[in-house]
């Protein structure tokens, strides 16, 4: 990751926090993996995180209970799948700590409904899902913020996607500090380059994200699919007529594939347009899908594991709740004392 440069503390100082979350909304696709959740586990050796399964915000758009009941408890294990590790770092769900609902109601209040109108998330969602548009698609942003503050958050690893919901929760923490006195840490995103991934497109349409929830499954490749229906995927890709592997404006499609394969390989974008020159397009599509199996192999098998063993994930989330709430009660009375709320 490199924008925001994330560096450790000096001994002695205290350890940056890092928060960030993922929605239950189904398996994490290679979008979530690349742009996300595969930096998270690094990040535990020298910064304290916090990572979280964020179930409140998936019902901003409509769930069957028991598939979000399902997925959130998957959702939990694939992050441990990924690396994180309850034993390094605050692995919760989100509805199991009431302080992110309860902070969330006082940061709305600090908020202003402008800038919520110009949030992309919202205008993308709300044309996606007409039939729905409440007032939690509306306020997403004002939670997250109480994601992200209630921790004394220092830095936020998260998608390009996701750059405009930290800006903002910067502007409401500003306001409030500015307002009643300095009570919450000035976060920051960290967000990998482009061309290491900040933002995986869909196979069959490069101009779109990669999403969890997209309706076409060609485009999307979930960290859990199987070898021969990943291979079909990649080998289905949309690509450009030119046929030549090369990273450049206007080739979205293998651009992409370049990202991916980059991604699982270590390899540069000069040493990938190297390996593949004077190749065709099939044999660089069939070389990202081998790669990618490859490289979720180890999580798939690991993920298995934690499966078969739910008592060990709910010791683990019930654990990771009390972490979470310790720290976040901190900042909430915090909070409550500074707008006035008379102590209970
Ligand atoms: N395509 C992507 N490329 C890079 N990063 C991505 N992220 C999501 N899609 C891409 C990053 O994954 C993290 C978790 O995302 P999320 O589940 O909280 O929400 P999202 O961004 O709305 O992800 P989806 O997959 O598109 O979910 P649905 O379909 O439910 O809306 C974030 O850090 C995000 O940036």
């Amino acid at each position: 990751m490199a924008e925001t440069t994330a560096t450790p503390a000096p001994q002695g100082e205290r350890k940056k926090i890092i928060f960030s979350g993922i929605q239950p909304t189904g398996v994490f696709t290679l979008g979530n993996y690349i742009g996300a959740v595969r930096h998270w586990g690094p990040l535990q050796e020298q910064y304290r995180c916090i990572y979280s399964v964020v179930d409140l915000h998936s019902i901003t758009v409509r769930q069957d209970p028991a598939v979000l009941r399902k997925r959130t408890l998957e959702a939990y294990a694939l992050l441990m799948a990924c690396g994180m590790d309850p034993e390094k770092s605050i692995l919760f769900i989100q509805s199991h700590n009431p302080h992110h609902t309860e902070c969330s109601w006082v940061l709305n209040c600090s908020t202003q409904f402008g800038e919520l109108s110009r949030m992309t998330q919202f205008k993308d969602k709300a044309a996606r899902y007409a039939d729905n548009i409440n007032a939690g698609l509306f306020t997403y942003p004002v939670l997250m913020a109480a994601d992200i503050l209630l921790y004394q958050t220092d830095l936020v690893p998260v998608g390009e996607d996701q750059r405009q919901h930290v800006e903002i929760t910067r502007d409401i923490a500003g306001r409030f500090n500015g307002a009643y006195g300095t009570t919450f840490t000035m976060p920051e995103a960290l967000i990998s380059r482009a061309e290491e991934g900040a933002r995986i497109m869909s196979l069959q349409d490069p101009t779109k994200k990669m999403s969890k929830s997209d309706p076409n499954p060609k485009g999307c490749v979930s960290i859990l699919d199987e070898p021969g229906v990943i291979i079909k995927k990649f080998r289905s890709a949309v690509t450009d007529s030119d046929a030549q592997v090369v990273y450049a404006p206007g080739k979205d499609g293998i651009n992409n594939l370049m990202r991916i394969y980059a991604a699982f390989t270590g390899k540069s974008l000069e040493a990938i347009q190297e390996e593949f020159a004077g190749k065709g397009y099939g044999d660089f599509k069939t070389a990202v899908g081998e790669a990618v199996v490859q490289g979720l192999a180890p999580i798939q098998a690991r993920y298995k594991e934690l499966m078969d063993d739910k008592a060990y994930l709910e010791t683990c989330y019930r654990q990771g709740a009390q972490q979470a709430m310790r720290l976040s009660g901190r900042t909430l009375e915090k909070v409550y004392k500074r707008v006035g709320f008379l102590h209970e």
